[in-house]
């Protein structure tokens, strides 16, 4: 008798983990040195460019999961520039998207977004978790110039 009322509370926290996300990514923000002259890049989803070329970027990873809760643990591992991650259904990871280009940003109230975590200082890092059907999901920085120098990424759920 005094087994199974140790094991409730135990079997309760697993459920709780579960409900929490199916599935985890871990999302890693990054600027090399340099990064502040990226004003010229062209480096936007769609644009056949040479990503090796990036200043800024977004990893994933894994960048395929099955669909259901998805948790994005989000890193800032730049040494000082805050960044952000905006996560936008696409219908296509070779799509050009729609960008203003005196403010340096994507237009995003012309993207389905889903949600977004703001403003992460440097080595900080901040949760965000979403329930998402199959298709694809970019995951970008909006801060002005930051997409263009390469700050994107895809992920696609099965
Ligand atoms: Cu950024």
């Amino acid at each position: 008798m005094k087994m199974r009322m140790m094991a409730l509370p135990i079997a309760l926290a697993l459920m709780s983990g579960t409900a929490w996300a199916d599935s985890l990514v871990r999302v890693t923000l990054i600027d090399k040195t340099g990064a502040a002259d990226a004003g010229n890049l062209r480096l936007g989803m769609g644009m056949n460019a040479d990503m090796s070329k990036a200043k800024m970027a977004v990893n994933a990873n894994p960048n395929h999961v099955p669909r259901g809760a998805v948790r994005f643990d989000v890193t800032n591992l730049a040494s000082a520039i805050v960044h952000e991650v905006i996560v936008a259904q696409i219908t296509s990871d070779s799509q050009i998207l729609p960008y203003d280009e005196g403010r340096g940003k994507v237009d995003a109230e012309q993207l389905f977004t889903l949600g977004s975590v703001n403003e992460i200082a440097p080595n900080k890092s901040v949760s965000l978790t979403l329930n998402l059907t199959p298709g694809k999901y970019l995951l970008y920085c909006n801060i002005a110039g930051h997409y263009m120098a390469g700050m994107w990424t895809v992920v696609e759920v099965q």
